[in-house]
């Protein structure tokens, strides 16, 4: 499981401004889906060789006399599902009243804390941090998050005792013995638990305990049609038997975990809810984590054809950055439709882990370019060369060429949209890259990476032993 990192702190510190850093490196390629939000509270990151997930506390109103209820609140409820807490000052301020209240939250809660001192731009670390001991979380941290001083270092520490990711294999699509991974997510009550044990079959109950804590899924093995499967439930059900109307907690760290070990993603909406502020987010972090999807509309019996021309509306409007999901309507209670489910599963999974040969991507990217060419910058013309593939699950596509940095994102669309129909590349995320050949040499340094570099501390360890 992801660690889970929550930033708190009193109003106007800058634990937005450290979010966007922490989640950057896998926002990057969201550009090129129109009309995602970009106001989010949860995000995927990863820095170092650790991958996480990162909880914005605030935006919310708090005032000169320290932090109020509904800030105290959601501290509280953050520093709950996390792991690890940062308590975010500023060095420029000092410690206020607010400060020691936030402090006291954290203590109190029990967990592992960091205290980091921000904006901390040229200033003497040891100098800024020193009031900061007073508030009693051990030794403050100094960063800038405006301009990404210390940051790496932070993480470095903070992750330390974490597990590093595993490098992501990729099974191909026709691996008989792997278990495909597929996490169902959605509100509480959009009928998730009756989607599953459908899909499984009437005649296996799923009889599993309650999950020891909300953080939990539990996976679900099967098998239909000669392939494994491997579901991942976020619903939390209870025995069948014992309990008839389930009560869930809706957990978005939960989800974000299952949607992280799964390699598709469906998530079930409810017909009588049409798409809510919660549904629009959490299929944003579907998207942010480059997961393939099935979008599930759920208790399409017994509404009306308007209320059902009304949702098609909604979702056309609400989530115009997942144009590339197959949509279904179903009724898991009467079994309409969600026989659709799985095939639509098998080609979402399909795609994302198509391979796509270099010579047919640089033909492609020819014959885009030929039928529509882009932009003149700065009375220059973009070249774009050759293409190839950068990765799989979800699709990577490196394109070569000059003046990369300036493709605007309306021709990034074009050409995503053009590979899309060749390859038939519905189902999943498309990612585009650019490389520019400008200067083979800029940016390139005699530098290991942070993975590299962990590897190496490893071995030396073990040579040492
Ligand atoms: N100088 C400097 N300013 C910063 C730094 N980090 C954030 N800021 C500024 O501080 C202000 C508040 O930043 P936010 O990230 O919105 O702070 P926040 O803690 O999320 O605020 P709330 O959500 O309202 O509680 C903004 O004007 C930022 O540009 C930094 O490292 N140095
Ligand atoms: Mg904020």
């Amino acid at each position: 499981m992801l660690p889970v990192i929550a930033l708190v702190g009193r109003p106007n510190v800058g634990k937005s401004t450290l979010f966007n850093r922490l989640t950057r490196s896998r926002d990057a390629l969201v550009a090129d889906y129109p009309g995602l939000t970009r106001d989010r509270q949860y995000g995927f990151g990863r820095l170092g060789p650790v991958p996480y997930i990162v909880i914005d506390t605030g935006g919310v109103a708090g005032g000169e006399e320290g932090i109020n209820e509904a800030m105290v609140e959601q501290t509280v409820r953050a520093l709950e599902e996390a792991d690890v807490a940062l308590i975010l000052v500023d060095a420029r301020e000092g410690i206020s009243a607010a400060d020691e209240h936030v402090a006291d939250l954290a203590r109190r809660n029990g967990k592992k804390t960091w205290l980091v001192v921000n904006k901390g731009e040229g200033l003497d670390s040891a100098i800024a941090g020193a009031e900061f001991h007073a508030l009693g979380l051990g030794e403050p941290i100094v960063v800038s998050a405006a301009h990404g001083d210390h940051i790496n270092a932070l993480m470095e520490a903070v992750l330390e005792d974490y597990e590093p990711g595993e490098e992501e294999s990729v099974p191909s699509y026709d691996d008989d013995e792997h278990a495909l991974r597929i996490a169902v997510v959605g509100r509480p009550n959009v009928g998730k638990s009756t989607l599953i044990n459908r899909l499984i079959g009437e005649d296996r109950l799923v009889v599993y305990d309650m999950p020891g804590t909300t953080r939990d899924s539990v996976s679900v093995p099967f098998e239909k049609n000669d392939r494994k499967y491997e579901l991942i439930d976020t619903a939390g059900i209870r025995r069948r038997s014992k309990v008839r109307e389930v009560i869930e907690k809706f957990s978005i760290v939960k989800a974000l975990q299952a949607i992280d070990r799964a390699e598709v993603v469906i998530a079930v909406l409810d017909a009588h809810e049409g798409v809510t502020e919660q549904d629009v987010s959490l299929l944003g972090l579907v998207l942010e984590r480059g997961r393939s999807l099935v979008i599930v509309t759920n208790k399409w019996d017994g509404i009306s054809a308007e209320q059902r021309k009304q949702v098609r509306d909604q979702l056309d409007r609400r989530l115009p950055f997942l144009d590339f999901a197959e949509r279904i309507t179903i009724s898991a209670l009467h079994g309409t439709a969600v026989g659709d489910v799985l095939p639509a599963v098998e080609r979402a999974f399909k795609a994302a882990v198509i391979d796509m040969p270099t010579t047919d991507l640089t033909r492609e990217l020819e014959s885009a370019v030929t039928a529509h060419p882009p932009p003149l910058v700065r009375g220059r013309r973009i070249k774009l060369r050759y293409a190839h593939q950068g990765g799989r699950n979800p699709p990577v596509i490196v394109i070569h060429g000059n003046q990369t940095e300036r493709v605007p994102d309306s021709y990034r669309r074009y050409l995503i949209n053009h590979y899309r129909k060749v390859f038939k590349l519905r189902g999943t995320p498309v990612r585009l890259q650019f490389k520019s050949s400008d200067n083979p040499y800029k940016g390139r340094r005699n530098k290991l990476t942070p993975r590299q570099e962990r590897r190496r501390k490893r071995l030396m360890k073990r040579v040492k032993k």
